[in-house]
């Protein structure tokens, strides 16, 4: 896949505004300033980066408990999002909901989703409404390899092939549910052969590489948009934390750990060492990307911390619709 100098780019400049705000919402957490559970995204960028950039508004997400990169990648607000982890007023929830429940229907991001493989068939049900009110558009489900063994995939893969769903499945295959990689619960080499049993097509790709990425996610999109139905698209990837703030993760091979995170194979120094070798940017155009993404990120924390905590009274607000 050849793209324009401005698509690499953009796909870079999603890559390292998720990796800024993940990295400071760490350094956040271990100074004690947000609360709650985070899990972060750092490592699989390339992943919500490929896949949205060939999504419009139109376009619906189902993302997880692992979601600020889809949210950022899809157009979610940083400032909102980064004052919902403060617990703040003037975060996407108002505070209320915290990291693992982050929705902006406006520009299709249907929820992050703290239970495992749920957002699977919540995808169908969005697929099968963008088809019933005539939408060019489709669903996504973004969900990790440890998901691909719950009952939700199963049961949701079997019902969008039989009524061609458009909507398409991702796997974030990041060698790990939790602490058990996928070698430990299923017996599959690579996940996406689950497709098999559900007839519809199953790819494997590098997951490390927005540009695979894309391009994977592109045929199925095109599938999906024709009226052919559902895909698997697996990408093999890697967490580069622990499953959340505070997991030590001893249970990673330091050896794997250290391959990972090396510059040929984390996400970001590969595709900038790969736009630099290919003269598609200069050194100097990419520090200045990382640069506007510092700024942001620290414009949100400041938004953030300055803003107001949501006032008591409003603490059963949002729970049932009126
Ligand atoms: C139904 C359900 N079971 C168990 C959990 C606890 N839990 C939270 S994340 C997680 C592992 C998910 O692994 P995977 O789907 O591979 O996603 P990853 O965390 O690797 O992104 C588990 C078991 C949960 N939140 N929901």
């Amino acid at each position: 896949m050849k793209l324009a100098k401005k698509e690499y780019l953009s796909l870079y400049e999603t890559m390292v505004r998720i990796r800024t705000f993940e990295e400071s919402g760490r350094r956040l957490m271990l100074e004690g300033k947000l609360g709650g559970f985070l899990h972060l995204y750092s490592g699989e960028e390339a992943i919500a980066s490929g896949v949205c950039s060939e999504l419009t508004d139109e376009d619906c997400i189902c993302s997880t408990h692992r979601g600020h990169g889809h949210i950022i990648a899809k157009g979610g607000s940083i400032p909102k999002m980064m004052a919902e982890l403060y617990g703040k007023d003037t975060g996407y929830s108002q505070g209320k909901s915290g990291s693992m429940h982050i929705a902006d229907i406006s520009i299709g991001i249907i929820g992050a989703n703290g239970i495992v493989g749920a957002c699977i068939p919540i995808a169908n049900g969005v697929a099968f409404a963008l088809r019933y009110k005539k939408k060019d558009a489709v669903a996504v489900a973004f969900f990790g390899d440890g998901s691909t063994n719950r009952g939700t995939f199963h049961e949701a893969l079997n019902l969008a092939s039989a009524w061609k769903l458009p909507v398409v499945f991702v796997c974030e295959n990041n060698g790990f549910g939790m602490s058990t990689p996928p070698t430990r619960s299923t017996n599959n080499k690579n996940l996406s052969e689950r497709a098999v049993a559900y007839n519809i097509p199953g790819v494997t790709v590098d997951g490390n590489d927005p540009v695979a990425v894309k391009e994977a996610f592109a045929k199925a999109v095109k599938r999906a948009k024709k009226g052919d139905g559902p895909s698997l698209v697996e990408c093999l990837t890697w967490r580069h934390h622990g499953h959340y703030i505070g997991d030590p993760a001893l249970y990673k091979d330091p050896k794997d750990q250290k391959k990972w995170l090396s510059e040929e194979v984390d996400p970001i120094p590969r595709f900038e060492a790969r736009l630099q070798k290919e003269k598609i940017a200069t050194a100097k155009e990419l520090s200045a990307i990382k640069a506007k993404a510092e700024e942001e990120v620290q414009a949100a924390i400041e938004f953030a911390e300055a803003s107001p905590d949501p006032e008591p009274e409003t603490m059963f607000e949002h729970v049932y619709a009126d």
